[in-house]
Order: structure tokens, then sequence, then C-alpha cells
């Protein structure tokens, strides 16, 4: 099948699984063409069945802002047409699926029918889509896709509770390629586990975009506290808006020479390889793919119970949960699963074992199906 993936290319989740699934579906022999207005940072190396096709927005002095819209409109016109791409399939609704269905009308008039799924990650229904701003747009564009697929159970709820929805709405969780995270440590990973942690203490991690979602100085406030009792080292991976409140507050608590910022990274595995605990503790979360991509390099997760990530992080098993911002239990979880040697070894290995639910080949097939469906209900059409 060729298959258009359109995408943002950053460092975001949605992004993130939408690269991840392109390459996969490349693997299994489908032809892939991502579309976006830059290089995906996941499209790291090359592969005989994955194409770019670059969206470039047209700046002209009238405009105060770019109408990247219509740039994607006219790029999916453009390579549906000459590819011959047999469906797209957008990541995150605004504005991909409302530009898929504006693609899909103008293709209409020349004769060509393609179908659009648009898969929904999170953000697009629960902060942003929802605002009036949107709404109207959103509402329309989901009822209009082919197929709608979700991240969580928890999403899929809030899709219907916040929009006027008469579509299908199917849940695929998101995924892990359990072979491609480390758990021995090379020669990279114990030099940079050296420089963070030099006396063994335990590291404790957080990667993200440092939105206030993701409520980092819960964070910060929780390590305080097991530092009061334990050893331990804190990496916190990314970049964002917050990013200077947090360093704002390492310094107010004094713990900012045991506080590493990283920055943006291209891939978390080095970081998660040399990781005994990550942490999740958002205000909305509609899956945690964060949390999972832990799990998949055997480091339990102490996260919230908010949105999907009782979906993913096993409540005593995997991790610990706790409700949002309560960041004594948070703290005391974290102290139980680090204590000892044995209780942590214990956490590792089921936290790998759980991740194996999420494995891309159990998940891959569920897109497949999705894309087999929509295309034999074109064919019907005709
Ligand atoms: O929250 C982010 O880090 C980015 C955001 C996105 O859309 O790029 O992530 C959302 O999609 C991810 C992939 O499906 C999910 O794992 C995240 O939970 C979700 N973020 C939120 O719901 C806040």
């Amino acid at each position: 099948m060729k298959i258009g993936i359109v995408l943002y290319p950053t460092f975001g989740g949605s992004g993130v699984v939408a690269t991840e699934l392109g390459k996969a579906l490349a693997k299994k022999g489908h032809e892939v063409h991502f579309i976006s207005y830059n290089q995906p940072v996941r499209l790291d190396h090359f592969h005989p069945n994955i194409r770019y096709h670059e969206v470039r927005p047209f700046n002209y002095p009238l405009f105060d802002y770019q109408p990247y819209e219509l740039a994607l409109t006219s790029k999916l016109v453009d390579v549906v047409r000459y590819e011959g791409l047999d469906l797209l399939h957008v990541h995150y609704a605004i504005p991909h699926a409302s530009a898929a269905y504006f693609a899909q009308q103008i293709l209409k008039s020349h004769g060509v029918e393609i179908p659009f799924v648009t898969t929904l990650h999170g953000t697009d229904i629960t902060l942003v889509g929802k605002h009036p701003a949107f709404e109207p747009v959103i509402t329309f564009s989901i009822n209009q896709s082919n197929a709608v697929t979700v991240v969580s159970q928890s999403l899929k709820d809030d899709t219907y509770k916040h929009f006027t929805i008469d579509n299908g709405i199917e849940v695929i969780h998101n995924f892990i390629e359990p072979e491609s995270y480390c758990h021995t440590l090379g020669e990279e990973e114990l030099k940079l586990k050296n420089k963070v942690a030099p006396n063994g203490e335990r590291i404790i991690t957080h990667i993200s975009n440092f939105r206030k979602v993701k409520r980092i100085q819960d964070i910060v406030r929780i390590f305080k506290k097991v530092r009061e009792k334990i050893p331990a080292k804190l990496i916190l991976a990314g970049d964002g808006p917050e990013r200077f409140k947090v360093e704002q507050l390492c310094e107010e608590l004094g713990i900012c020479d045991h506080v590493t910022m990283l920055g943006n990274i291209q891939s978390a595995n080095e970081v998660l390889c040399i990781s005994d605990l990550f942490m999740l503790p958002s205000e909305t979360e509609s899956f945690g793919l964060a949390a999972l991509e832990a799990l998949a390099s055997g480091v339990p997760v102490i996260s919230s119970n908010a949105g999907g990530i009782p979906e993913v992080n096993k409540d005593g098993y995997s991790g610990f949960l706790s409700n949002v911002g309560d960041i004594d239990k948070m703290a005391k979880d974290t102290l139980r699963i680090l204590e000892s040697d044995e209780t942590l070894n214990k956490f590792k290995k089921q936290a790998f074992e759980h991740s194996k639910n999420f494995s891309i080949e159990k998940i891959l097939p569920k897109y497949e199906a999705v894309y087999d469906r929509v295309m034999a209900a074109v064919k019907r059409e005709d």
C-alpha cells in the first residue's frame, strides 16, 4: 500500500508515534511518504520504502501569518496525484485533519478518490482542540474522516465528551519496539552514568517538551524529598516554556548540583538506559509515550493517574500511580522502589514485562486492518 503520513516533525509524542509507525510500515513492505514542514526528528536513517515531502509555506508581505494549512493541502493534492498514494493517515487533528478533508475534496474534483485516517493524540482534543477557536473545524473533520483512531480509551471518552461526534472511534494504543531499547550499559552509557551519578546514586529521569501540563515543578519537589532519604540524582531531558521556571525552582530549593538539565535529545535510549526510575506527574496525558519508552527500557514509572496513564502504567507492578499533585505519595512510592536493590530489580523486570503488551507486533496489524477497511469501503463506493 502507498501511505501518506502527515505529522508534526518535532519532539512531541504524536510526531514520534507517526514516524515510528511509518518506519515499521516501510519495513513491512508498504511505501511510506512523510509529509511535514521539516524532516521528522526520528526519521534518522534511510530506507528504500520511505520518502519525505517538505511543505514550504509561501511568504508574502500581506500575510502576518503564513497560511500553513493551505500549503499543506496543496502539497497533499500534489503528492497523492504524482506518487499515486492509496490513503492518507494524519496524526494530530489540528490542522492536519481539515487539510486532509480539503485535499480529499479537491482530488475528488479531479476524479481521484483518497480516504484519510485521523489519529487523535491528546492535546488536539483535551487542550487545544476543544477551544472555541477550533472546535467547529475539529468536530467537522473528525466526522468526515474515513476512520478515526485514538491512542487510549481515556482519549476516546474525552473526544465523545467534548465534541458532537457521529463517527466511530477505535482505540489503538501507542507502541514500542522492545528490541530497540537498551538494557546493558555500553561504553557511552557508562560514561554518562559516571558523569551524572559518580558515586552510584540512584538516577531519576523525566523527558518531555517542558510544557505546563507536565508539572515538572512537582518532579523537582518530589526529588528534594527523595534526596533527604537516599543519595539520588535527577536528569531532566527536553526543552520548552517551563524550563526557566524549573531552573529557578532548583536554585530556590538548593538542589541544582544534583540536577542535570540535558536540553533536547534525539533519542531517549541512552538516558533511559542509565535510569532507575522515570517520573510523569502530568496534569493530563492521553497516553504517556515517554512512560512506555521508560518501561521498555526496564525503568519503573512514578506517575499521576491522569487520562490514559493508567492504561500504560500498572499500579504496584510497573510503578505507582497517584492523584495529580500528590507529591508526598509520589515521593513515598519512589522511595519504596529505590530503597533496596532487590525491590528495584523486581520493578525493573516487571516494567519491561509490562511494556511487551505494547510491542509493535501487536499494534501494527491494528493500523493495517483500519487501512484495509477504509480502502475496501472506497472500492465499494466506486
Ligand atoms: O504531550 C506531548 O508531549 C506531545 C503530544 C503530541 O501530540 O505531540 O503528546 C500527546 O501524544 C502522545 C502520542 O500519542 C501521547 O503519548 C501523549 O500522552 C500526548 N500528550 C498529552 O496528552 C498531554
